[in-house]
Formats: C-alpha cells, structure tokens, sequence
C-alpha cells in the first residue's frame, strides 16, 4: 500500500465511521422511575411472558391471603372465649382434611406447568440469527460477535464523566455498548475469566451467571428499539456494584451500519500503526 493510498484511507475512514455511528438519542422504553411497583417494561417475548407469569401468581396470592385471613377473623370472632365458652372437642374430619391437602396440591401444579413452560422458553434457543459471546471479569464485561470477528470490553463510564443533561445515568452506562438488531433471535453465550458474575436485563428476562470454565446459555429477541440498562447481579467482588451493562436495540440496517463501522476501525488500527511506522 502506497502513501496516497494510506493518505486517502486516514482521511475517509473516520469519515466512514463517524457516518455509521448508533444514534445517541435512543429511547429508553424499559428504564425504572421513581415509585415503580410491578417490574420493567418488558422488551423481549420471554420478559412479556415472565410479566404475565408474575401477574398470574399475584391474583393467586392476594385470593389464598384474603381467604386465610377471612378464616383467621372468622375464627377469632366466632370461637372466642366469650361468644364459645364451651369448645368443642373435635379433632378430625376426614372431608376437611382431604379438601386442604388436595387443593393447595392442585393450586402448585396448576402454578408448576407454566412455570416449567417458561423456563424452557427462556433456557435455550434453536433457530438464532447471530450469536453474542458475554465473558464476566473483575469488574467490565467482554464481547465477542463471532459471525462478524468483532470483540471489545465495555468498562463503566466514571462519575465525573457523566452528563445527566444527555440522559446519561449514574453508575449505568459504559463505553462500548453492545449492539444489537431489533426482532432478530440471538444467542447468548455467556462466561466469565476469575470469579462468578450474572448478566441482567431486566426489561429481556434475562439473568444468568456467567462461570469460570463453563459456558451457560440464554437467548433474546428484542421488541423495541432503545437502550437497555442491566447490572452484574451475583456479587463478586469489591466493583461489583461498578460493572454496568447497556444493551443498544437498534434497526436491522443500523445494525449492518455498526458492524461495518466496528470492522472499518479494526482494519484502520493496523493501517495507522503501518502508516506512523512509514513517516
Ligand atoms: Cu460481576
């Protein structure tokens, strides 16, 4: 490669990458406000399910609590010392005792069967699209694009570098986001280089420990466009509260964008080293 050529280079590639950069103004469709009671906005279909799981067991909850403490006050009321002076001396009856066996055991499998359903669903995908390799370390994460030969770290952003007025979030972002296409399965691949940490979305239904010496396996289909936070979320280790995870869902044809504009930089990296070692 001759100098015009490497002039040439150095001049349109930042270009090149400036041009295909993610758009900074994402929406955040999933982040939590003040006084939230129930969980995210879900953003993937296993999450959506999860929701609909934990709206489910809260009606069965709240109907088993009150009907206990129906039971409770109508006991209190009713066998009292005053109102029943004289108790009475019955200890068994079998149709009572086959009823508060059987129905509790009838309540579980009916909670059991969409329960199993769901950690399936979350556990392992067939047909994904692409693939993401997450390694856990002391304190930031890696990630790998094995399809697209495309690796960084993302290391949390400090707190004199954060600008609220961008709607940037303390403790939340990092430097390198990882991306990804919107409606497009992915497979996640997750593990860790020292000790045991978790990558978490909450807004995917995500959350899985990433383990030294071992692969573990999740899956994500995003819903909507816009940036996701998460958190290390096992403890491991005096940063642990320092390793932030963002998740940028962007179009199908961002996405294309991105990963020319990551693979342009890696190729103009050696091109620069070439060119500096030429002058
Ligand atoms: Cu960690």
């Amino acid at each position: 490669m001759n100098r015009l050529t490497l002039a040439v280079l150095s001049v349109f590639l930042p270009l090149g990458t400036a041009l295909a950069q993610v758009p900074d103004d994402l929406p955040t469709p999933s982040f939590p406000h003040r006084w939230q009671l129930n969980l995210q906005t879900p953003a993937s279909p296993v999450m959506e399910q999860m929701v609909s799981f934990h709206n489910m067991l809260l009606w069965v909850i709240t109907i088993i609590s009150l009907f206990v403490l129906g039971l409770l006050i109508y006991c209190a009321l009713k066998f009292n010392e005053r109102v029943n002076p004289v108790p009475s001396k019955t200890t068994h009856n079998t149709l009572i005792e086959v009823i508060w066996t059987a129905v509790p055991v009838l309540i579980l499998a009916a909670i059991a069967i969409p329960s199993y359903r769901l950690l399936f669903l979350a556990d392992r995908i067939e047909n994904a699209e692409m693939t993401l390799k997450i390694t856990g370390n002391q304190w930031y994460w890696s990630y790998e694009y094995p399809e697209s030969e495309i690796s960084f770290d993302a290391i949390a952003v400090p707190d004199n570098k954060i600008d609220p007025k961008k709607g940037q979030h303390r403790l939340l972002e990092v430097d390198n986001p990882v991306v990804l296409p919107v409606d497009t399965p992915v497979r996640l691949i997750m593990t860790a280089t020292d000790v045991i940490h978790a990558w978490t979305i909450p807004a995917f239904g995500v959350k899985t420990d990433t383990v030294p010496g071992r692969t573990n396996e999740s899956w994500v289909r995003a819903t909507k466009i816009g940036k996701f936070y998460g958190q290390c979320s096992e403890l491991c280790g005096v940063d642990h509260s320092f390793m932030p995870i963002v998740v940028q869902v962007v179009s199908k044809e961002q996405y294309q964008q991105w990963v020319a504009s990551k693979k342009q930089q890696a190729s103009a990296e050696p091109t620069t080293q070439l060119a500096s070692a030429q002058n």
